[in-house]
């Protein structure tokens, strides 16, 4: 029979630039929401982010960076765990175990270890290939049963289904681990790039316009939307008719989702406009979101010490949970 699992939620975001929108319409905001009927937690992905190289200075600060724009965008840390990875050791233990668990097989079919390794494989780190080891064993350290991500993330949470069925089988345990579900956004499950709909929008993306930053200013947004790439044609009607054109699509979606209505209701409101008119209206509906957010990350900036508590207390509290389960699986495996 199986056993009824605590509903645990689990989530990461790296630190690896500037929180974008993507992340905060792919992710963030339904972090908010599930914290008001979930047990969440919340991490700062610090031991994924150095599977590309990040020079020691910049990465200390997208932690506490990262850590305010949980914040800003209203996680709370009293109802949420809120901590960076790195300072609870488990993750990397279970990842080790994870790792002679998962199969060979299994890593040479995910597709983002492909896209970001792009030509040169060779010269990929050994930590990028088994990335999604550690993502398995972040949301297991917990027994999280819920993680809320992206759609670009949902090839890794099938991993971590896998991992957790295989690991339940081989020790014989058939109920030790949940087997996690994913939680993505219906109306926006992928935010694309402003300069090509075929690509996500992504912090390590080169070109600063192909995004819009949390922390962008009322100006950086209204230059980056005039500048995003459309078509010719204007809004249509039905939104089968925008399905040759990505990029049209990616706008009137993150509209629809900023103003939190649905591609319908949009393309009833803005039908026959052309994208110069619409472009102003999306500024509008970003800069009243965005705009808030990004000041309170440069407000919370200012105090170092403030986010560094926050952390050390999640860390605390992470901890906490994480042993007891770690101590189970290390017993389950056969160590002394
Ligand atoms: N474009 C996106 N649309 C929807 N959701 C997105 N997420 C990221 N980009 C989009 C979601 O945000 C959460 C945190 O992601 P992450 O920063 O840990 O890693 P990522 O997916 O690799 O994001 P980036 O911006 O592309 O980072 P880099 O460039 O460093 O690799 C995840 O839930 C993700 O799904």
């Amino acid at each position: 029979m199986k056993k009824n699992f605590k509903e645990v939620v689990f989530s990461g975001v790296q630190p690896t630039g500037n929180l974008h929108l993507g992340n905060y319409l792919g992710a963030m905001k339904n972090f908010v929401e599930l914290q008001k009927k979930m047990e969440c937690i919340y991490c700062v992905v610090d031991l994924h982010a150095i599977t590309v190289f990040q020079e020691p200075q910049e990465l200390n600060k997208n932690i506490l960076e990262t850590t305010a724009g949980f914040l800003a965008c209203g996680l709370d840390f009293k109802k949420s765990i809120i901590f960076n990875q790195s300072s609870v050791s488990g993750h990397a233990e279970l990842a080790w175990i994870f790792n002679c668990v998962s199969r060979v097989g299994w890593m040479n079919r995910m597709t983002q270890f492909k896209e970001k390794a792009g030509s040169n494989k060779e010269n990929a780190s050994v930590g990028l290939y088994v990335y999604p080891n550690l993502m398995a064993a972040d949301i297991l350290l917990y027994k999280a049963t819920h993680v809320p991500v992206g759609d670009d993330q949902k090839q890794h949470l099938e991993l971590a289904r896998d991992i957790a069925q295989k690991f339940n089988n081989d020790f014989r345990n058939e109920n030790f681990f949940p087997i996690p579900e994913p939680l993505i956004q219906k109306k926006i499950s992928r935010v694309m790039s402003l300069r090509d709909g075929k690509k996500k929008m992504s912090k390590s993306e080169e070109s600063d316009y192909s995004r819009i930053n949390l922390g962008d200013s009322e100006d950086e947004i209204k230059k980056k939307i005039k500048k995003a790439k459309t078509d010719s044609l204007p809004i249509p009607e039905k939104s089968e008719d925008l399905k040759n054109r990505p990029e049209a699509l990616n706008l009137l979606t993150i509209y629809s989702s900023i103003t939190d209505s649905t591609l319908e209701k949009t393309l009833k409101e803005m039908n026959g406009k052309d994208f110069s008119k619409f472009k102003e209206n999306l500024s509008d509906a970003l800069i009243s979101t965005i705009c808030p957010i990004g000041k309170k990350i440069q407000d919370l900036r200012k105090d170092k010490s403030y986010l560094l508590k926050i952390l050390k207390e999640g860390s605390n509290r992470a901890r906490e949970v994480s042993e007891h389960n770690l101590n189970k699986i290390k017993e389950i495996v056969g160590f002394i």
